[in-house]
């Protein structure tokens, strides 16, 4: 399998392209919009399999995709389920809650040194058996899907259990399946149906594409670039770059708060934050993408990723209130958000950055208050 990071030989991180690109519609000719037909397997670690299951929790698809989790710890096989053994008596998981309803199970899981640490406890945490194949392991339905597929197995996948291959592997597309609407007729949940939110909204649809094209490179992938790369001048350059990017977010973000104060009145913070976004004055997909990596960005990416000319909490005051207002006041974000996921596989999946898997125990708290 290839390696994770530094591809090109010139140490920069080059992430690879998804190869499974389908879409799900009425007219599709394999892939009609069914209740109960698709199923999403993702990482609770993963940003980009995050994008996945909020945008599932934001159009009320609880209870028509189903949702399993890997385990959080990524090891040269790759993402793996528990074993069906490992949960005692009957696996009552709920595949349609929010995070996939994961389960805790006895299984040691220790980092592979065998070295169990003293927050041992803390390892025994969370991930489902795969409920429908009964496959192990995430690359299962890779090689069930094309038996000659040689690139990553990467998460989110969005698998059909009719014909039993994979739709989509690639976050950006699968978001926009989810928002399409096409899963409308299936949907029971009474707060999306009364509003029916639209995540790309027409008229904001240009500014969204635009804003997810820098921010991708710039801040979701630019963590990566300057965590991954290998040699001092390419790091040097990719943190720079995420901070310069950062500042521009929060210059958009800050005139945001003021136009909004003078809209509401200072001290009208309700009302502010209602309207308190990064695209337009409404909940977008642009929010949700930049989301899953400013979550991660203190627990993990300052430390893990040397991204550290300053954290969120003390260097960019609204960014971080943007973040605390979708944590504190969205389920679709505070429920899919796990940090102990999070902070056990970055800290202990990538050997090369950091040999010894110690899993440093600050920030504190993960998340900061409103
Ligand atoms: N383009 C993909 C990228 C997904 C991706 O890179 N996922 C990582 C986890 S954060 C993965 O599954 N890596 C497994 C591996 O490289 O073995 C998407 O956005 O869906």
């Amino acid at each position: 399998m290839s390696k994770q990071w530094a591809q090109s030989g010139t140490g920069e991180f080059k992430r690879q392209v998804s190869s499974f690109r389908e879409t799900i519609s009425a007219t599709h000719p394999i892939y009609k919009p069914a209740k109960g037909r698709y199923w999403l397997y993702v990482s609770l670690a993963c940003p980009w399999a995050h994008r996945t299951i909020i945008t599932r929790a934001l159009k009320g698809l609880t209870s028509v995709i189903g949702v399993s989790v890997v385990h959080w710890h990524l090891d040269e096989k790759g993402w793996r389920f528990l074993p069906a053994d490992s949960i005692s008596g009957k696996d009552t998981t709920d595949h349609f809650s929010f995070s996939g309803g994961i389960k805790g199970s006895e299984l040691d899981v220790s980092h592979p040194s065998g070295d169990i640490p003293s927050d041992s406890k803390r390892l025994n945490i969370d991930a489902n058996v795969e409920p429908n194949c009964g496959f192990n392991r995430l690359r299962e339905f890779y090689l069930k899907s094309n038996p000659d597929y040689s690139a990553r197995f990467t998460v989110p996948v969005l698998w059909d259990l009719e014909t039993k291959t994979i739709v989509n592997n690639e976050s950006a597309d699968i978001i926009r399946i989810l928002n399409s609407g096409v899963f409308d007729e299936f949907v029971e949940d009474k707060e999306y149906l009364a509003n029916k939110r639209e995540l790309v909204p027409k008229q904001l649809e240009a500014e969204i594409d635009d804003f997810n094209t820098w921010v991708y490179d710039g801040i979701n992938n630019g963590v990566y670039k300057a965590g991954f790369s290998e040699n001092q001048a390419v790091y040097e350059r990719e943190v720079t770059n995420v901070f310069n990017n950062l500042d521009k977010v929060e210059a958009i973000l800050k005139k945001k708060h003021s136009d909004l104060e003078s809209k509401h009145g200072k001290g009208n913070e309700k009302a502010i934050l209602s309207e308190y976004f990064t695209v337009g004055n409404q909940l977008t997909e642009a929010d949700v993408r930049f989301y899953t990596t400013i979550v991660r960005f203190d627990p993990v990416y300052v430390q893990h990723f040397k991204c550290n000319f300053n954290t969120i909490r003390d260097g960019y005051p609204f960014i971080h209130l943007w973040l605390r207002n979708l944590y504190w006041n969205y389920d679709a974000f505070k429920l899919t958000t796990n940090f102990d996921h999070i902070k056990l596989h970055y800290t202990r999946s990538h050997p090369r950055i950091n040999p010894l898997g110690l899993t440093p125990l600050g920030p504190k708290p993960d998340i900061m208050n409103l």
